[in-house]
């Protein structure tokens, strides 16, 4: 019996396509599986997930699942576990329209926060430029200030495609984002071998149609691997400490220690320093929002 390393490609099911070497397999998983890295609490495979197939034959079945490096967690919708989305991937490009489907900061707060935690690097990527900054430019340049690598470019145009391709090579990227904002549309501009199905928005809101059906992981021909994955529409922080969040929230932290008390709450207390700061636009309204929202969330669960 031959043991083989593969990668976990895409999930159709009960079924997994998994990547070894130049070959693609698709096969089962025995029901207990030996999770190298210990149990995780939703024990399920993943895209990106490395394995171990014993192979029987042409056939196969994978029998363990390796540490993961990382994964990128989100609260499944509805239910009260998490979901993961990817593991093992070195950065996320979050994608946004320029004008439409219109960009949400908060969905994007969100995403950084979950990147943040799973330790993934997030590339705030705002497509379609080709429909005009101005919009986006209101909110924009306060990511920019907080160190944030930000990228202004359009599948349709071409233009900023040579600094999103270098970026790609020779590490994992996953593409997250609302539907609609046109992952697909940039993975096929930047390798159009990928001929991924691209959707148009709905006339009547304005939003994608979720085209992209599932997460599924591609390697680049210069190196590297890509995943693509259906829009998403909410961002449920899993599982945060206070600790976590506020380190997610820099500018926030940072100026809570000017406070009146040290357990404000920056909501109706007396010589509020972060209120202040959002008055006088040095912290914007909508990080702060952001930051309460999720804090509020952690503690309720
Ligand atoms: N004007 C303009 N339209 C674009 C651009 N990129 C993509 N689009 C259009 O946006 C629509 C959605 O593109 P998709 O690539 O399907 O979006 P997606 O993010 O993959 O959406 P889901 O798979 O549903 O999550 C399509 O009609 C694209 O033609 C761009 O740079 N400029
Ligand atoms: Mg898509
Ligand atoms: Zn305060």
């Amino acid at each position: 019996m031959e043991i083989v390393d593969g990668t976990v490609i895409a999930m159709h099911g009960p079924l997994v396509r998994v990547q070894v070497g130049d070959d693609t397999l698709v096969v089962a998983a025995r029901r207990r599986l030996n999770w190298e890295g210990g149990t995780p609490s939703a024990a399920r495979l993943v895209v990106g997930d490395g394995v171990a197939v014993e192979m029987q034959g042409e056939d196969g079945v994978i029998v363990a699942v390796h540490a993961r490096r990382n994964s990128l967690l989100r609260k499944a919708p509805t239910k009260n576990r998490a979901q993961i989305l990817a593991a093992n991937v070195d950065q996320a490009l979050l994608v946004f329209a320029a004008l439409e489907p219109e960009p949400k900061p908060g969905l994007l707060d969100r995403f950084l926060v979950a990147c943040h935690l799973a330790g993934i690097e997030a590339v705030i990527t705002i497509n379609k430029i080709d429909q005009g900054l101005e919009k986006v430019n209101r909110w924009l340049p306060v990511y920019e200030e907080l160190g944030y690598r930000v990228l202004r470019v359009s599948a349709r145009t071409g233009w900023g495609l040579g600094v999103v391709k270098r970026l790609l090579v020779d590490r994992t990227t996953l593409f997250c984002g609302p539907s609609g904002a046109g992952k697909s549309s940039l993975l096929n501009a930047v390798y159009p071998g990928f001929r991924l199905k691209v959707g148009s928005l709905s006339e009547s809101t304005g939003k994608g149609r979720h085209t992209t059906s599932m997460a599924e992981l591609m390697p680049l021909p210069y190196g590297g691997f890509v995943v693509d994955t259906p829009g998403l529409k909410e961002f449920g922080v899993w599982e945060i400490s206070t600790e976590e969040l506020e380190a997610a929230f820099p500018e926030i932290t940072g100026r809570a220690e000017e406070c009146r008390f040290p357990n404000c709450t920056h909501q109706h207390e007396p010589e509020c320093a972060i209120r202040e700061a959002v008055e006088s636009g040095e912290i914007t309204g909508g990080r702060l929002k952001s930051f309460q929202k999720i804090l509020e969330e952690a503690l309720e669960s």
